[in-house]
């Protein structure tokens, strides 16, 4: 009797001791880092190889029949009988610098622990269960985010192939000749999707101010990316006066307050220019060129849009004020989505049965999801962050309880699910 069956699963994941696992298996993946101090493992570094290698092997040893794709992915699949549907459960496995161990991971191990508990109760579920480890979500080596889950949704951009890293090595070089149509064969098509679930760190103090260990995401903020190179006039520091001055960094530092105070306003309206250099600076040379990123974002895109207009006639403004040249080149862009209310009451239902009240919020952070919004139904759960919330950062942590909580919610919706 299904019924019975559920409560079975009930009770043996209690003592599957989820949480335990997952954190574990993230302390240990985080030992895979570009830098000696800290997790950094970006797109097709040795530490991003060696972290998708070590997933693979989680997942064979999980039961999984799993692969490594042509943009880096890991797929790990507890089938269903049948030419069944696929439920995606996942998120990414590369960080930002200096990164945090449970952003993209936490939802990676909990789909994992929870496949290996469902194949060890022998419980199959009605469609295919894919756990899938994403390459690259971050954007961090190519400025091009969302590439490892765009590739699986069918909206790979053909002209990320040309774009380089900081050392000028080129996408496509890195993916070889055949890289394109074997990136583009990855692409699932909604016929073949029951749906997307992502479990993920909140990133925020919500849930910890709320003294909740998780909470339903409603939907995802959207964020337009640019990159802005200022080009001014280069001078000796000591000899030009101030007045004849094309000063690239000051301009820049105008443009990096007039960001903050366009979007200081707004409820969930965010601006960050999280990059700002002065390519081969000097403490004696008037800067010639400044580089600076920006990131704006919102939960509804004309909020959003809005400020991006404003910002982009300011940087003009300034520009022409200061007698210098902005180039303004948008990197990135995606839409705000919402997640499905099946699935947020699916993870309602779930919640409230742990006994915890089932509460409700937006992502202000982009997520793999957002990729598969047009395709089909997408859900997420949001566990709890310590640390004040914080995130993208050594400090982002969370407890064994609350990863252990989110689990069993995940497999409780999943069994209940046809
Ligand atoms: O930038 C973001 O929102 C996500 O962390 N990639
Ligand atoms: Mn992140
Ligand atoms: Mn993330």
């Amino acid at each position: 009797m299904l019924k019975d069956r559920v409560v079975d699963i009930g009770k043996s994941a209690q003592d599957a001791r989820f949480g335990a696992k997952i954190v574990d298996m993230a302390r240990r993946l985080a030992q895979f880092s570009e830098s000696a101090d800290g997790l950094t493992c970006t797109f097709f570094s040795p530490a991003h190889k060696a972290t998708a290698s070590q997933l693979r092997e989680w997942m064979h040893s999980a039961g999984l029949k799993a692969e490594i794709d042509a943009i880096g992915n890991v797929v790990g699949r507890h089938p269903s009988p049948g030419s069944a549907k696929a439920l995606i459960v996942g998120s990414h496995y590369d960080t930002v610098i200096n990164g945090g161990m449970f952003d993209g991971r936490l939802g990676i191990l909990t789909a994992l622990v929870v496949a290996e508990h469902l194949r060890c109760v022998g419980w199959r579920l009605p469609f295919h269960l894919d756990v899938v480890a994403f390459s690259e979500e971050e954007g961090v080596r190519f400025s091009a985010p969302y590439l490892g889950s765009s590739a699986i949704a069918g909206r790979f951009k053909e002209a990320t192939m040309q774009y380089r890293d900081a050392n000028g090595i080129r996408f496509g070089d890195l993916m070889g000749d055949t890289g394109a149509s074997a990136i583009s064969a990855l692409a699932r098509s909604a016929s073949t999707l029951r749906g997307y679930l992502e479990v993920h760190i909140e990133q925020g103090p919500v849930l910890l101010q709320k003294g909740l260990p998780v909470g339903i995401v409603t939907s995802i903020a959207g964020a337009v990316r640019f990159w802005i190179t200022i080009d001014g006039v280069a001078g000796h520091a000591g000899t030009v006066p101030m007045l004849l001055r094309h000063d690239a960094a000051a301009a820049a530092a105008e443009i990096v307050l007039a960001v903050e105070r366009r979007c200081a306003g707004g409820a969930t309206l965010v601006g960050t220019v999280g990059q700002l250099a002065v390519p081969r600076g000097a403490i004696n040379v008037i800067p010639g060129r400044c580089e600076l990123s920006l990131d704006l974002r919102a939960v509804d895109d004309g909020t959003r849009d809005a400020a991006v207009a404003d910002i982009l006639d300011t940087i003009k403004r300034i520009a022409e004020r200061r007698g210098v040249t902005a180039n303004v080149k948008e990197i990135a862009r995606q839409a705000a989505v919402p997640c499905a209310k099946g699935f947020q009451s699916s993870f309602a239902k779930a919640i409230s049965k742990t006994g915890i009240e089932p509460f409700y919020l937006v992502s202000g952070a982009g997520h793999d999801a957002a990729m598969f919004a047009d395709l089909t139904d997408i859900g997420m759960l949001f566990v709890r962050c310590g640390n004040g919330g914080i995130s993208h950062s050594p400090l982002e942590t969370i407890t064994e309880e609350d990863a252990d909580l989110a689990a069993r919610v995940l497999l409780d919706l999943l069994v209940n699910m046809d």
